[in-house]
């Protein structure tokens, strides 16, 4: 708790309330993790002319206001960018307070809790993670790297695209059932690059079908190497969007698979939402083929997209991989286990294998336990590794998870 104090030590932090009562609960509970600078306001109105003249990290926002409430005043944040992070408190019903929360969420602020009063330390406490999480990773976002489609073509020349590999889990024992393929790309310069960067790149500058089959080839390599040694279990490799352009691409896999000797139902493809929604005939077209030649299908970062329920009944899928966005911090937030639940019972109707993805802490596992995930997959649990670490990984560490978590 105290390394997590001094974190929380900096943050500035406005409460707006009618209530005193409240405020000064908020406030307590703020101090209680270290929190000093804290400013409050009685009104939107209020709120927004602080704003003005303070740096503010976090607001916590009451919906019944006079003057002003908190729904204009969310607006008013938003539109003027006054802030980033807020929290939503109400005594109101919470499926309202979740519904404003949506409405500030797709405004483009990031809501990292809504809650019903009164604030619960506990609740305060994994919001104020989410934040510091979150702002890491914006962090991380802005790191900007000077890398052309040369450079790429380069590395992927000189065979320094590599892939890790990441477990996913059987809920109920904790049985490794499969690992998803990861492209990394060491970079002299910058460590290494996120994936996000170099195949956007890719996809840009046509290379996208080049490194996706280098990728297929190197994963299809490691599986027999693994089956050789007894080691049997599913791979998922990631498609892009753009290969469901690549009329030759199921042939070429196949042609790589019979090359090393790969049970096509032990590898599966994952396709994201989108790809699916923007193009269904040309996504059925490729995937139905590579269904029928006996390969697994994923629709992947589900909750993501805009497909609808239509256009996922007629893709040949098997399993559908719920994005981390709706499952980090699930224990906590309703509105997320509101649509779990229907996205659950809908693969169900789908005939649809269920996998999370974004597991990072045992609140949120002990969750999607209790609820009918099939599979998991996340930080918890393991993070990519690469081929040595993941051995390592599984004979040693493995058993220790299992004793651990069941
Ligand atoms: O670890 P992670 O940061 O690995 O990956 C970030 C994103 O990059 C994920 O959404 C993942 O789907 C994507 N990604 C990783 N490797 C590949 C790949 O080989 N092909 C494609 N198309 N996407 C990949
Ligand atoms: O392709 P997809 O978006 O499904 O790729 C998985 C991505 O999710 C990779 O970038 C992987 O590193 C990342 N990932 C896997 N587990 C976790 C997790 O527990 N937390 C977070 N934040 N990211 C994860
Ligand atoms: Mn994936």
């Amino acid at each position: 708790m105290n390394q997590a104090i001094n974190q929380f030590e900096s943050l500035s932090i406005l409460v707006v309330d009618d209530s005193l009562v409240q405020r000064e609960h908020v406030i307590s509970v703020c101090q209680s993790y270290g929190i000093k600078n804290i400013t409050t306001a009685v009104n939107g109105k209020e709120a927004i002319e602080k704003l003005a003249i303070t740096k503010v990290d976090l607001a916590f926002i009451d919906l019944e206001m006079p003057v002003m409430d908190g729904v204009s005043l969310i607006r008013e944040i938003a539109s003027q960018k006054l802030l980033k992070f807020i929290i939503v408190l109400s005594s109101k019903d919470p499926t309202l307070i979740l519904s404003i929360g949506t409405m500030a969420q797709n405004d483009g602020l990031c809501v990292i809790g809504t809650f019903k009063k009164p604030l619960q330390s506990s609740f305060l406490h994994a919001s104020l993670n989410k934040m510091l999480n979150e702002k890491n990773r914006q962090n991380k976002q802005t790191q900007s790297y000077d890398l052309t489609a040369e450079d790429l073509l380069v590395a992927l020349d000189k065979d320094n695209i590599l892939i890790h590999f990441q477990p996913k889990l059987k809920v109920e024992i904790l049985l490794l059932s499969g690992v998803e393929v990861l492209a990394r790309w060491p970079h002299e310069k910058y460590g290494f690059v996120p994936p996000d960067k170099f195949i956007s790149i890719a996809e840009r500058f046509g290379i996208i079908n080049k490194l996706t089959l280098i990728v297929i080839e190197k994963a299809f390599k490691q599986k027999q190497l693994w089956k050789d040694k007894g080691a049997i279990f599913n791979m998922a490799i990631n498609l892009s969007p753009i290969s469901l352009n690549d009329k030759g691409l199921t042939e070429k896999i196949l042609l790589l698979a019979e090359k090393y000797h790969i049970i096509p139902e032990e590898i599966t493809f994952e396709i994201t939402e989108n790809a699916i929604a923007d193009h269904v005939s040309r996504a059925i077209e490729v995937l139905a083929r590579l269904r029928l030649k006996g390969f697994q299908i994923s629709i992947d970062d589900y909750g993501t997209g805009y497909a609808s329920v239509q256009q996922l009944s007629r893709v040949p899928a098997c399993e559908l991989k719920i994005d981390k966005s709706m499952v980090i911090d699930i224990a906590i937030c309703p509105q997320q286990q509101a649509i779990l639940k229907s996205t659950l019972n809908m693969a169900i109707d789908l005939n649809l294998k269920t996998v999370v993805e974004g597991v990072e802490n045992l609140d949120d596992f002990n969750y999607l336990r209790q609820h009918g995930v099939d599979t998991m997959q996340g930080f918890l649990l393991a993070k990519p590794m690469e081929k040595n670490r993941f051995e390592v990984w599984w004979k040693e560490e493995l058993s220790l998870l299992r004793k651990k978590y069941t």
